[in-house]
């Protein structure tokens, strides 16, 4: 029922009812489209804050998308009825809203298309979708196939979803000047003040025909009748009435009466892969009959026509199509991979730098992203478009406040402000900034960026490291500690429903406690490589590397509960996510941060400060230094996640999930059990846990053993967070192998029914630090200052990885073996001569230049 095509550039869904939610999406810097195998669309555009054209049928909340989305009838969606003109007999494509069972289907998502094809009644409807790459508009072509051996007579009523627009007005009319239909409305507001900041806001939406109809209906009711979108009455009449609608619901429907030559053979013709499919009939006369629309939002006619005189046209069509895919192509990413598993390469090399992109692009169409996300998504941006990442970082830090700290959203666009989550305070924002940074200037060795002066606008002027540093500061500061050296979460951490363990300005987050060491610990090594040698660097490095000893030490104290780290301690001092818990007992964030941070490096009867910071370097292989042994607590801590959070569609985020309000930890015990952060497998904080484990492996404190088993663990998830590649699997996550989601839905042992299924949300954290896991820890083609480093970690069961590597304007073909003759835990690495490369490092690198490496791993 699933498979890819066109070589992993596409999926193909055979089934409208196995997975009935799976869909695709597509979007350019302006608008996302979320379209379903079945039909139904979701989209939105900027202007600048998030609008829709195509409504659903009463007034909609405005929030996030939200996951596992529920369809029903009248939900906006982009469909085309076919009648038998003979007959009178009517099925509908792709599938919705008639639902007859068609003889042949494929839903197929594409990177830069998508296309439905539906088979039933000897006829074949292919509808494609693409769109153009810096406009608003749907780009719709439709073509009708007679697949029969005689002649046919049938009606075309492609119907797509104006919907409710506006109680204050609302109307719409067929346009024989614009060939289409045009809905209009006023953007309802109360505030006068509204009105002009409403003024300029594009309140009509167009469906544009290339082909003039034969008739039209632009009332919803008029086209329903009594029979209802499953049996629309105006489909019973010989054409549509030519309604409008005059304060009442808009709809876009109109009628071509086609004839069609009969076909040649009925099993031969054309294609299914959703190209159009032009062929002449056994008697002469088209067997196939092709149509173009446009669909969109405008302020006024004049952009209407402007946009039909770009666009609607073959060539206009054909025109756009290629920018598109030009566009979307520049999401490439900088890593083609090719291991013994296919499914697994197919969605790297295709599919995961194109939904890093797509966040780093449009920031999940916010003008006022979270802070946390705003970081991460353009993280993300580093290895797609580095220069997005670079402005991003320097954007973020020039809404620092006085005190160093950051702001929950970041303003994108002047006017915009803090909305939404973006109201209720939250801690951990300073944290994601030398995150970012660090994977920023690793990747593309762009020190300079902290030499950029940011001047906010209070008018202070610090450099981007000095900034960096305040935010550090911060972090250790009395405003984000308790006495105690932890750290308060107010009304939430990177958790954002964990509103009430800190309501009243007391309680403490243990993961955010143990991020500080992590940010720490980055921030240090950032600055040593920045400031190598200096004077400054050594009493700034020691510094924060202090200050990293400190919260680590705290968090010991406090926290660690004999075999994993806590969660936090409420306003009332009440420790939770320990052994005690009979719900959220063990969470997964603190014991990922507190192994990235060092704080889990701290031996069991110790805690006081410890000597873990030179046993962090996510290094290449060679390092002599640190520690060696096992840390018991790591040891501890991975066993009590293996046990109590694996599951077979990934890791929970904690376990076991919350039955009722803890109110001393708020809404995410709420949620139900299994779903979004209450105990589901939320990718992003697998996610963090995944990079925690190939941070460890690649760590000088490990044996060679104790690497190839976490990096096992670690590729054990990380497959996990792809649906498939069995049927079952594919069936039990409901969702398409073209991006990862916000969650699978957990609560394995409570709710096996629905334990995996999908959320079918696309924007996620996650992506990011997937995209890294499979380069800097799969793959382990690290970047350092000097130039890239190799230090692989593939799962036991793989001999060997090929992989093309971009990496500073240069190409890198890196060939991985196991070989024998290299003694356990060492990594040769030899350049195209041949010749074995001083401390496994490339340097030297010019840009534009292609090298081939080998890199030799022992056997296991
Ligand atoms: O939003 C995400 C946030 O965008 O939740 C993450 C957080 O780190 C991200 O910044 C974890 O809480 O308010 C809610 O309850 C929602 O569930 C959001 O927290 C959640 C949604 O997944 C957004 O799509």
């Amino acid at each position: 029922i699933l498979h890819p095509t066109d070589n992993g550039e596409r999926y193909q869904l055979s089934s409208p009812t196995a997975m009935p939610k799976a869909g695709g999406f597509l979007w350019n810097h302006k608008m996302m489209i979320h379209a379903t195998c079945r039909g139904y669309a979701t989209a939105q555009f900027m202007q600048p804050e998030p609008a829709k054209y195509s409504h659903a049928p009463n007034i909609e909340a405005k929030t996030f998308m939200q996951p596992e989305q529920a369809y029903y009838a009248h939900h906006p969606g982009r469909f085309v009825y076919i009648r038998d003109d003979e007959t009178g007999q009517v099925f509908s494509a792709p599938y919705e809203p008639v639902r007859a069972s068609l003889d042949s289907f494929s839903f197929i998502a594409g990177k830069h298309d998508m296309a439905w094809t539906a088979e039933h009644l000897g006829i074949r409807v292919v509808m494609t979708l693409t769109l153009p790459s810096h406009d608003v508009a749907e780009l719709w072509t439709v073509t009708v196939s007679n697949l029969s051996e005689r002649a046919r007579k049938v009606s075309v009523y492609p119907y797509f979803v104006i919907g409710y627009m506006s109680w204050m007005n609302q109307s719409a009319e067929y346009r024989p000047d614009l060939v289409g239909i045009v809905g209009s409305c006023i953007t309802p507001y109360q505030k006068a003040a509204d009105y002009w900041k409403n003024k300029y806001l594009k309140d009509k939406t167009y469906f544009l025909c290339e082909t003039t109809p034969d008739s039209w209906e632009a009332n919803l009711a008029a086209f329903e009748g009594e029979g209802g979108l499953h049996s629309p009455s105006a489909l019973q009449q010989a054409e549509l009435s030519n309604s409008d609608a005059r304060y009442e619901t808009p709809a876009a429907v109109v009628q071509y009466k086609i004839s069609l030559a009969a076909s040649h053979s009925s099993s031969t013709n054309g294609t299914t892969n959703g190209a159009p499919v032009n062929g002449t009939g056994a008697a002469g006369g088209d067997t196939t009959k092709e149509f173009r629309f446009m669909f969109g939002p405008a302020y006024d006619d004049a952009e209407i026509s402007t946009m039909k005189d770009k666009y609607l046209s073959k060539a206009g069509f054909a025109a756009a199509t290629e920018e598109y895919a030009a566009y979307v192509a520049q999401g490439r990413g900088v890593l083609q991979m090719s291991t013994p598993d296919p499914a697994l390469d197919n969605f790297v090399n295709h599919w995961l730098p194109r939904q890093v992109y797509y966040h780093g692009d449009v920031n999940r169409l916010s003008t006022d992203p979270q802070t946390r996300n705003y970081l991460q998504d353009n993280m993300g941006m580093t290895w797609v478009k580095p220069s997005v990442a670079r402005a991003a970082i320097l954007h973020a830090l020039s809404q620092q406040r006085d005190n160093g700290a950051m702001p929950d959203g970041i303003i994108l666009v002047e006017g915009a402000e803090l909305k939404y989550i973006n109201t209720v305070p939250h801690t951990d924002h300073c944290v994601w900034v030398p995150v970012a940074v660090e994977a920023y200037v690793v990747e593309t060795g762009d020190y300079s960026v902290l030499d950029e002066v940011v001047e906010t606008d209070n008018g202070d002027k610090f450099t981007a490291f000095e900034r960096v540093g305040r935010a550090m500061d911060w972090l250790l500061s009395d405003e984000a500690r308790d006495e105690r050296g932890l750290s308060y979460i107010a009304q939430g951490d990177w958790c954002d429903p964990m509103n009430m363990a800190g309501i009243k300005g007391k309680g403490v987050s243990g993961w955010l406690t143990v991020a500080t060491g992590y940010a720490l610990r980055l921030w240090a090594e950032v600055v040593e490589q920045h400031k190598q040698g200096t004077a400054e660097a050594a009493e700034l490095v020691e510094h924060f590397r202090a200050g990293a000893r400190d919260v680590n030490a705290v968090a010991n104290k406090h926290l660690w509960d004999g075999e994993w780290f806590a969660r936090g301690i409420t306003d009332d001092n009440v420790t939770f996510g320990v052994k005690d818990d009979p719900e959220g007992r063990i969470w997964l964030n603190p014991q990922a941060w507190a192994m990235l941070g060092g704080a889990a490096a701290e031996d069991n009867t110790s805690t006081s400060s410890s000597t873990q910071t030179t046993a962090m370097t996510n290094g290449n292989g060679s390092a002599a230094s640190g520690t060696t042994g096992k840390s018991t607590k790591i040891e501890k801590m991975m066993h009590a996640v293996e046990s109590q959070l694996e599951t077979p569609h990934g890791v929970a985020m904690f376990g076991p999930p919350f039955t009722g309000m803890r109110e001393d930890i708020g809404r995410v015990t709420q949620k139900y059990p299994g779903n979004g952060e209450n105990a589901s497998i939320y990718n992003h904080a697998a996610i963090f846990y995944i990079h925690a484990l190939y941070d460890l492996a690649a760590s000088a404190s490990v044996t060679s053993a104790a690497a190839q088993e976490t990096a096992d663990r670690a590729y054990r998830l990380l497959r996990k967070m792809l649906p498939g590649p069995t049927e079952d699997d594919y069936l039990q996550r409901g969702q398409l192998p073209v991006y990862t989601p916000n969650y699978y839905r957990g609560a394995w042992r409570e709710f096996p029914r629905t334990a995996g299924l999908s959320s079918q949300l696309f924007n996620t954290g996650t992506v990011s630090w997937q995209y890294r896991c499979f380069i800097e820890g799969l793959c382990g083609l690290r970047g350092c200052k000097e130039g890239l480093t190799f230090r692989p970690f593939l799962p036991s069961e793989w001999d060997r990885v090929d992989v093309v590597r971009k990496f500073r304007g240069a190409e890198f073909d890196v060939s991985i073996r196991r070989d024998a003759s290299v003694g356990a835990g060492n990594v040769v690495v030899r350049d195209g001569e041949g010749k074995v490369l001083e401390g496994g490092r490339f340097t030297g690198i010019r840009e534009g230049e292609r090298y081939k490496v080998e890199v030799l791993i022992s056997a296991v």
